[in-house]
């Protein structure tokens, strides 16, 4: 505040008598006034800061909502889209996330003939993008990681292979298993599946599939079975 000084030495010469005296005085107090404000305000630091933000508020990087929580959010439209917790472990609240699995035994599928599973208890489905039976689809292009299993029993020792595959629009992914292991009806079979990464438009489906080839009609049943997956980025 150099320039300040300098400045108030040409505003404040010395006063010829006792009346421009007073002037100055006055106008010297109104003086330290102003410049004791400027230096509050370069010295004011909020108590909960914002770095960033768009014009309506909705939208940015806020720190610490809450006195020295060491928190940093990261919000889009209103709502956290990525939280940074103090301990820098990262969350991301809207990421979608689904996990479902087989509620109840489906039995006696037709040969021959693709079935398409249903997921009917879903334990978590960020976003809803799953459909709470058989289908995700992607809000977003991107890449995703998706693991589908069934598990199979009741299959007829002269079925000659077993076909499970996670069908998307960009390509379908087949596990191919030969029965066998399947010797007798009543014998429970393995889990067949996959873990898988997968690339998505939005808008595009993954539904899993399986089919039985050869072997007597009717026969297989699915007893249990996961269908879970994420965005990866
Ligand atoms: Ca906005
Ligand atoms: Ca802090």
């Amino acid at each position: 505040m150099a320039f300040l000084k300098i400045a108030e030495d040409i505003i404040f010469p010395e006063p010829k008598d006792d009346h421009e005296r007073d002037i100055l005085n006055s106008i010297r107090d109104s003086y330290v006034a102003i410049s004791s404000a400027i230096n509050a305000l370069t010295e004011f630091v909020p108590t909960t800061p914002t770095l960033i933000e768009d014009d309506d508020q909705n939208t940015g990087w806020e720190a610490e909502r809450t006195s020295d929580d060491n928190i940093l959010y990261g919000k889009t439209a209103g709502t956290d889209a990525m939280v940074i917790s103090a301990a820098g472990l990262i969350t991301k609240p809207l990421h979608p996330v689904f996990m479902a699995e087989v509620s109840a035994a489906q039995n006696d599928f037709s040969v021959n003939t693709l079935h398409t599973p249903v997921y009917g208890t879903v334990h978590k489905n960020v976003g809803s993008h799953f459909d709470g039976t058989s289908t995700f689809t992607a809000p977003v292009t991107g890449t995703y990681c998706i693991h589908f299993s069934v598990r199979l029993t009741n299959l007829d020792t002269t079925a000659t292979e077993l076909l499970v595959s996670l069908v998307t629009n960009n390509r379908t992914y087949t596990v191919n298993e030969l029965a066998l292991w399947a010797s007798a009806p009543g014998n429970n079979g393995p889990s067949i599946g996959a873990t898988l990464v997968v690339d998505m438009d939005a808008g595009h489906t993954a539904v899993v599939n399986f089919k039985q080839n050869g072997g007597a009609t009717p026969g297989t049943d699915m007893v249990a079975g996961n269908f879970q997956g994420f965005l990866i980025g």
